[in-house]
Formats: C-alpha cells, structure tokens, sequence
C-alpha cells in the first residue's frame, strides 16, 4: 500500500500550509501529518513562515521583535513579503518541483488575515506583493484550526512559561477576535482550498480531522484511514 501511495502522487509534490490564530496547535498538528505521511512512505518537508529558509529566518527574528512595527504596516508587509520571497524560492518550489511534499506552518493567508485584516494594508498593495512573491503557487490544501481566542492564548501562555509574549501574541484580545474572523472569512470564500477544522479537542482528535481532509482534498492518498 505504500509502495501505491508513492506511486499515485509521483510528480510535482503536494503544498499544504496550515494557518490560524496563535496558540491553535499549527506546530502540533504539521509534526503529527509529517509522521503520518512518513509512515505511508511520502516524503515531506515541514516548514514554517515567517522564515524556514536561512535569509527568511534573519527577517523572522526582525519582525517577531516587534522591530517591524516600528517602520508601519506597509513596511512591516514587505518584510514579510522579502521573507516569503526567499523561503519559496529556495525551499518551497524545489521542493515541490522533486515531488517532496511541503507541510508550512502559515503562508500568504496569514498576511491576509494579520497584515490586511487587521493591518489595514490596503489590498492592492497585498495583491502586488503576492503577484511579485509566489506567482500562481497556491496551497492545494489550507488547513485552518479554529479555536475560541481564550483558549489559544491560553496554550501560547503555557507554552512560553516565563517568557515575554511576542509581537502578535501581545496584541489585545479584539485583534485576536477579528483575526478569528479573518480566518473564518478566508475559509468561506476559498472552499476548494480551505478546510476549517474546529481545534478545540485533544491533539490526536484534531489530528484524526486534518487526515480526513486530507484524504477528501488529495484523493491520491489511497486507504488513508487504515493506516490510523
Ligand atoms: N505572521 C506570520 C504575520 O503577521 N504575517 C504573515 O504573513 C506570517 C507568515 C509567527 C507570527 O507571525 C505572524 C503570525 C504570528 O503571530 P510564530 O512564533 O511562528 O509567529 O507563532 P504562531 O505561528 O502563531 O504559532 P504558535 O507557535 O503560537 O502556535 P501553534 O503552532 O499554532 O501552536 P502549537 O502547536 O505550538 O501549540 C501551542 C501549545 O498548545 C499545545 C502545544 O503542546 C503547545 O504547548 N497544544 C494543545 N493543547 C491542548 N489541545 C490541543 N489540541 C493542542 N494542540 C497544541
């Protein structure tokens, strides 16, 4: 059966990026998909935005300190817009050109939701940089995790101990509810890409509902619930 699955999805490889609110278990879920396409002999790749390639990363650390704020929302776009430009160009499309499948935690519709939602970033200028930064590439499959705010900010608490919030996760609690909506709004309007998977469960019981859109939206994964 694995030997079919490699076989059926031979080519360019699949793009699938999860998004959603801080603290809604992106990270858990990639890790617990990449081992489950592992164990079915498909090779993929985790990654992460903003970041996930080594120039990326420098403009990550910029902007999650808050430095990006600073020069305003367009300028903290583009930054984002530079960190996407590299990570796709030397981590996303060769990989998807070997037939590598790429797991990314947040992409462009994270600048959607973040920069244009609640940034204001007005939408031409976010259509330009995408235009410039991806092209035609698109996720086949966006997993967006819905959670209550209060729960999510909960988990980033209890993950981050003693340390300080970051840039995003310090905003107030009605950034987070519209940023909630954004998503839900996303969802809505790019049925064939999007599947909104409610995330207030245990990690195995979102994990189970991840693989089942999966096997929905990709179809070349033959008998995937037996290998639950
Ligand atoms: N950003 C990013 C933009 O503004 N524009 C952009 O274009 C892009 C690409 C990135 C920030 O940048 C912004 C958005 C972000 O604010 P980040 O550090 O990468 O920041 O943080 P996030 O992407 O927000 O991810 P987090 O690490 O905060 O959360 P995750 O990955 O969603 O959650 P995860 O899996 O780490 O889980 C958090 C905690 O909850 C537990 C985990 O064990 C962990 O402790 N957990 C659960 N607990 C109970 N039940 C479950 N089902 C659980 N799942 C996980």
């Amino acid at each position: 059966m694995a030997e079919a699955a490699v076989k059926r999805t031979s080519g360019r490889g699949k793009f699938i990026s999860f998004e959603g609110g801080e603290g809604s278990g992106k990270s858990t879920q990639i890790k617990k998909l990449a081992d489950r396409l592992d164990a079915v002999k498909l090779r993929a790749i985790v990654t992460r935005e903003p970041g996930g390639s080594p120039g990326a990363e420098v403009i990550r650390h910029l902007l999650l300190s808050g430095m990006g704020k600073l020069l305003g929302p367009d300028a903290e776009t583009l930054l984002f817009a530079a960190a996407r430009d590299d990570h796709v160009r030397t981590v996303i499309q060769p990989a998807l050109t070997q037939g590598i499948w790429v797991l990314c935690d947040r992409f462009f519709d994270s600048t959607r939701a973040y920069q244009g939602r609640l940034g204001q970033v007005a939408p031409g200028v976010l259509n330009a940089m995408q235009r410039v930064t991806i092209g035609d590439l698109k996720p086949d499959l966006t997993i967006i995790l819905d959670v209550p705010v209060e729960v999510g900010l909960q988990r980033a608490a209890a993950r981050r101990g003693s340390g300080a919030p970051d840039r995003f996760e310090a905003e107030d609690i009605k950034f987070h509810q519209d940023l909630r909506d954004a998503y839900r709004q996303i969802a809505a309007d790019d049925p064939q890409r999007c599947v909104l998977i409610d995330a207030n469960a245990d990690a195995e019981t979102v994990a189970a509902k991840v693989w089942t859109a999966l096997r929905d939206h990709l179809f070349a994964i033959p008998n995937a619930a037996s290998t639950a």
